[in-house]
């Protein structure tokens, strides 16, 4: 069975927002288009304490966009985004909500960032999405949502680790795009065997 994977369509993904995507709303009427034509479709919410450690206003020497090294590795630095319970992490408000059967918070431990549905990002520590998935029978992933370079790449690449077959919905995604970050995410994706396709590619 195939599950339709939006990865974190909130507020402050979108413009306007404290770290927005460029035309990161414009994946919303796709998305709502495609929910229709699965049987499982979860999100994922991005859900971070205020003193989260990869927010640049946690490191008193930091900017946002600056880079630190965590105990997992090189850390991006944000602006505060997504703090739970905010408006900036609500969903996108013209975002279908009916069909979805399964919300994934991540990013909800101070001490480390989460940009995967799968794992955080020591690549250790589980969401437990994989574990929803196979319980439901799952083996084919389509991920959509935001952003291209950060969790929509991190969620991609870890399915297919995981095993899933995964296709990338390419008008269902944005990116933040840092020094041609989308090109080198999508390169990786291409990769890691990650296939493209447009949402109008699926039945109409
Ligand atoms: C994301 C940076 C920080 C994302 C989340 O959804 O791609 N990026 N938190
Ligand atoms: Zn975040």
């Amino acid at each position: 069975m195939k599950a339709l994977i939006i990865v974190d369509v909130q507020n402050d993904f979108c413009p306007g927002g404290a770290l927005e995507v460029p035309n990161g709303d414009q994946v919303v009427p796709p998305i709502n288009a495609l929910m229709q034509q699965f049987d499982c479709v979860v999100q994922t919410q991005d859900w971070h304490p205020e003193d989260h450690h990869s927010f640049a206003s946690s490191h008193a020497d930091k900017k946002a966009f600056e880079t630190t090294e965590m105990d997992y590795g090189e850390q991006v630095l944000w602006p505060d985004h997504c703090v739970q319970g905010t408006e900036g992490a609500a969903f996108h408000p013209d975002l279908e909500t009916k069909p979805v059967q399964m919300i994934v918070r991540k990013g909800y431990r101070k001490a480390i960032d989460s940009y995967s549905a799968f794992f955080e990002n020591d690549h250790e520590t589980v969401t437990g999405l994989h574990g929803y998935l196979q319980a439901r029978g799952v083996d084919e992933v389509y991920v959509t949502g935001l952003a291209t370079d950060f969790c929509v790449k991190w969620t991609a690449l870890d399915a297919a680790k995981l095993g899933y077959k995964v296709k990338l919905v390419k008008d269902a995604v944005r990116g933040i795009d840092m020094d041609g970050s989308v090109d080198v995410a999508l390169d990786e994706m291409q990769e890691a065997g990650v296939e493209f396709l447009e949402s109008g590619d699926l039945k109409g």
